[in-house]
């Protein structure tokens, strides 16, 4: 069996040797013998440092460079399709700054292995965490609640990046975001019905300068985090959610309207009433218009649904013809 490991990576000249080297320094018996390949993809995001090169010189064997900056989604789709071209069995990826420690690898993958689940989550919160400052960590926990509601799978840690992937997972999933992938595809992972297993794993200080490369403010992260959720909940729930919103409306209408009703049969007028029965009015169709808006998105979810399936049947054409 193949393992390919991807690390997306941007600006990290001085702590992707390392990552690279603790990949390599794996061995077959640390796989109990399943695994016999182990490949190592870099995804160079655009950076300005010489990550490519430091990558290609420690000993990373597919290194792919986007000319600009596209961002950590984009990376880790790249990543996912170069391992699937050549022919990955199982995917793992992990980050470029040294956080996480490849020598449990073995760990994340054996789920996979023992054919006990088709993702798997390297939580750091049921690990052990080195150093996390006070506002990541609620930051982390916070997005981690949303993920769980939005996901409807309890997870301890959604914003890891160090997890594993089956073949058929990886060909599963079709990242839309370019931010950040991680909450996107627990959501769509559970959907589609993919067992998600989660291990402990150590999470460590960052190493080189320790400045994150992808959260420079905790609340343009949980800006941009919040609304790739939210979308990817809306797709998946849009009668839920315009259900909702449209019934809100609709009930505050209704109580507008009941109120002019009743003044109206007891006065014989809707009279002072009035600018309350333009506001019902005006709630009950917009709430009306939501649910059919509602309606309306539901039926681009089947399609989705579908496409969905075409492209989950067309990777596995398009990347067969290449094993
Ligand atoms: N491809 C790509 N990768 C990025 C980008 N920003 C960050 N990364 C990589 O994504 C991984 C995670 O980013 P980090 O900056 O470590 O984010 P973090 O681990 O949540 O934050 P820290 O705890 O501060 O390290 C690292 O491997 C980065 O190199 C980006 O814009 N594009
Ligand atoms: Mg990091």
């Amino acid at each position: 069996m193949k393992l390919a490991v991807t690390i997306p990576a941007y600006n990290e000249e001085k702590t992707i040797p390392n990552v690279i080297r603790e990949i390599r320094e794996l061995k077959p018996d640390d796989f109990e013998g399943k695994i016999d390949d182990i490949k190592i993809i870099v995804v160079n995001d655009g950076s300005k440092d010489n990550t490519a090169r430091v990558a290609k010189e420690a000993g990373a064997d597919i290194v792919v460079s986007f000319r600009r900056n596209r961002g950590l989604a984009r990376a880790f789709r790249q990543g996912i399709e170069t391992a699937l071209e050549i022919g990955a069995d199982i995917i793992v990826n992990i980050d470029a700054d040294g956080q996480y420690n490849a020598k449990e690898i073995p760990k994340l993958v054996k789920p996979i292995l023992d054919g006990k689940a088709d993702i798997v989550l390297g939580s750091r919160f049921k690990g052990w965490i080195e150093y996390m400052p006070m506002q990541k960590r609620i930051g982390n926990k916070i997005a981690t609640w949303v993920t769980r509601i939005a996901s409807g799978f309890p997870t301890s840690d959604a914003q890891t990046g160090f997890r594993a992937f089956s073949r058929d997972a990886a060909m599963r999933l079709h990242v839309l975001a370019d931010y950040t992938y991680v909450q996107e595809t627990i959501i769509q992972a559970n959907h589609y019905g993919l067992k998600i297993v989660e291990v402990p794993v150590q999470f460590r200080k960052r190493q080189g300068d320790g400045k994150s490369r992808l959260i420079s403010n905790i609340f343009g992260y949980a800006k941009r985090a919040g609304m790739i959720i939210l979308r990817s909940y809306r797709d998946y729930n849009p009668l839920k959610v315009f259900g909702i919103v449209g019934a809100i409306f609709i009930i505050v209408g209704l109580y507008f309207g009941w109120r002019v009703l009743s003044y109206y049969y007891t006065t014989g007028s809707v009279g002072s009433r009035l600018p309350s029965a333009i506001l019902a009015t005006l709630l009950l169709i917009i709430g009306v218009q939501t649910v059919v808006l509602g309606l309306l998105a539901d039926m681009l979810k089947s399609q989705r649904m579908l496409l969905d399936d075409v492209l989950y049947r067309l990777k596995k054409l398009e990347y067969e013809k290449k094993e």
